[in-house]
């Protein structure tokens, strides 16, 4: 006992170690699960017909588990993509007019992306895009407008997702982009539909908690900075239902991250039942979503998109992700059809009314295209690739105008919003779905 000055220091860390690996203890009966969700989007990561996500492998650089080369080849794939005038490999200049213009939300997803790889970001194309993300989000700050009666261009989610991305580099904001968010949260502007988006307070909550951790804006807005990290707990921890979900099963996923970051841990009730509803859902096949599943690894595994602000790669190892998968819902049931009553509406007008024969088991997606066939009453529709999937963006001719806040809602009959998309969605026999052009 030579030292005793420095047992207590070692106590201390060896407690520190000890509790955060019991704080994020997964069930070995839940690990395989895990696993096989880590795989399928390592599985979607290697498929080159499909375009690369930022979404995905931020999802794949938080996991526990990795696949260096793999991941370092979907990170070149990626740069391809977003800056193809760092393309090294093919060494053809890259032509102007297939590069990527991407928006706030995938600009900023982009760079979480170069922060989770450990990149040097000290390039001129690198700083271009951190440029180019601050104009955009200034762009963003002045469609609000004044007193936030307006909204931003994208939404309040691509908003938040652009400050966070910054501030996980250690870039400054302009203040007033701050202050807008700021003020949105206050106000209670995180709505879609008249219901809160917890996937937005979320996302902004995120965002404020990172501004927390590195103080360099002026006091009274750290102080408001502050005040709204715990809003924005105090709204989530609110939206939790009977099930303990947070908002719906599939915002559940970034509320979780929130929480990991804000500090809940499993020994907190509230956290750990939102995290066994993930992981029943998952072993349920409810998540069949690739975006959705990429908010959720992160979140099984306790951490958030927060995490790679403090990422050091040196020391991650590979650690082969076993070849597993996660249970598919049933399929197409080639032997048995439904009938389903499909409606399309704007306003007090029907556009379109007619019931369609599928086989048990279709999408709503596949229920569209045998509509689409039909040789007496045809419906014309048409869908937008997006991150989240096909998004139906025109139904008979409707389109919403440019920056018309308005889209086509799906609903069951009567009311029920569907909170899944068309490629997603599996009717049931009889059901009764309504499109209908909706605002948010
Ligand atoms: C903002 C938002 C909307 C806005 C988008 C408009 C806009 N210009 O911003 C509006 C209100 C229109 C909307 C609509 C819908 N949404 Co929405 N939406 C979101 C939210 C909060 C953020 C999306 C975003 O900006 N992502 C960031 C950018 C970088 O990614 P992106 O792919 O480029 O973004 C575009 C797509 O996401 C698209 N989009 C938005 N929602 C959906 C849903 C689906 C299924 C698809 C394919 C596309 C899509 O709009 C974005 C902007 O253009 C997410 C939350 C989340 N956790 O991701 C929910 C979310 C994706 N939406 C969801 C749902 C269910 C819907 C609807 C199907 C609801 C309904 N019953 O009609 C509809 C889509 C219907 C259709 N026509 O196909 C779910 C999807 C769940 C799942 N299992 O996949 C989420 C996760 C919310 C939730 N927790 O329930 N949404
Ligand atoms: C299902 O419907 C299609 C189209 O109407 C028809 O061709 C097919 O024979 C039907 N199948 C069954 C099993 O009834
Ligand atoms: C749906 O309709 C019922 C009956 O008209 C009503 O009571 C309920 O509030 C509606 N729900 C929504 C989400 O609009």
């Amino acid at each position: 006992m030579g030292f005793p000055w420095l047992q207590l220091p070692f106590l201390f860390l060896f407690h520190l170690l000890f509790t955060s690996v019991q704080l994020c203890q997964i069930p070995a009966e839940n690990l395989q699960l895990i696993q096989s969700l880590n795989s399928e989007l390592l599985k979607i990561a290697g498929d080159g017909s499909q375009e690369p996500d930022p979404s995905l492998y931020l999802a794949l650089r938080l996991s526990n588990q990795h696949n260096l080369e793999k991941e370092r080849e979907y990170l070149n794939r990626l740069s391809d993509v977003f800056q193809p005038q760092s393309s090294r490999s093919s060494g053809i200049p890259s032509d102007p007019s297939h590069r990527k213009k991407p928006g706030t939300g995938e600009l900023a997803l982009y760079l979480l992306a170069l922060r989770a790889a450990c990149q040097n970001m000290d390039t001129p194309e690198r700083n271009r895009a951190v440029t180019q993300l601050k104009l955009l989000l200034n762009r963003e700050m002045k469609h609000i407008g004044h007193k936030e009666k307006g909204y931003p261009i994208t939404n309040y989610f691509q908003y938040s997702l652009g400050i966070l991305a910054l501030c996980v580099h250690n870039k400054r904001t302009d203040p007033e982009v701050i202050r807008k968010l700021l003020s949105a949260e206050h106000h209670d502007r995180f709505n879609h539909h008249q219901t809160p988006s917890v996937d937005t307070e979320a996302m902004a909550g995120l965002a404020f908690i990172c501004l927390e951790q590195t103080p360099r804006y002026p006091h009274n807005l750290q102080v408001s900075v502050s005040r709204a990290v715990k809003r924005a707990k105090a709204k989530i921890l609110e939206a939790r239902t009977r099930d303990g979900v947070y908002g719906n099963i599939y915002s559940t996923p970034l509320a979780v991250q929130f929480l990991s970051a804000v500090g809940m841990r499993q020994n907190q009730q509230e956290f750990s039942s939102g995290m066994a509803a993930l992981r029943q859902s998952l072993e349920q096949g409810d998540f069949q979503n690739n975006l959705i599943r990429s908010q959720l690894l992160p979140a099984l595994y306790c951490k958030s998109y927060l995490d790679v602000a403090s990422m050091t790669c040196q020391t991650q190892t590979e650690s082969s992700v076993p070849d597993l998968s996660l249970p598919k819902p049933q399929g197409i049931d080639p032997t048995r059809n439904i009938s389903i009553r499909l409606e399309a509406r704007k306003a007090s007008q029907l556009l379109y009314q007619h019931v369609v024969v599928v086989p048990r088991g279709s999408s709503l997606l596949e229920v569209l295209e045998a509509a689409a066939k039909d040789v007496q009453q045809p419906l014309r529709y048409e869908t937008q690739k997006t991150l989240s999937g096909p998004m139906l963006t025109g139904v008979m001719g409707e389109k919403p105008q440019e920056g018309e806040r308005k889209y086509w809602r799906l609903l069951r009959h009567p009311n029920s919003s569907l909170d899944q998309g068309i490629a997603e969605y599996i009717p049931q026999n009889q059901e009764h779905i309504i499109l209908k052009m909706t605002s948010w």
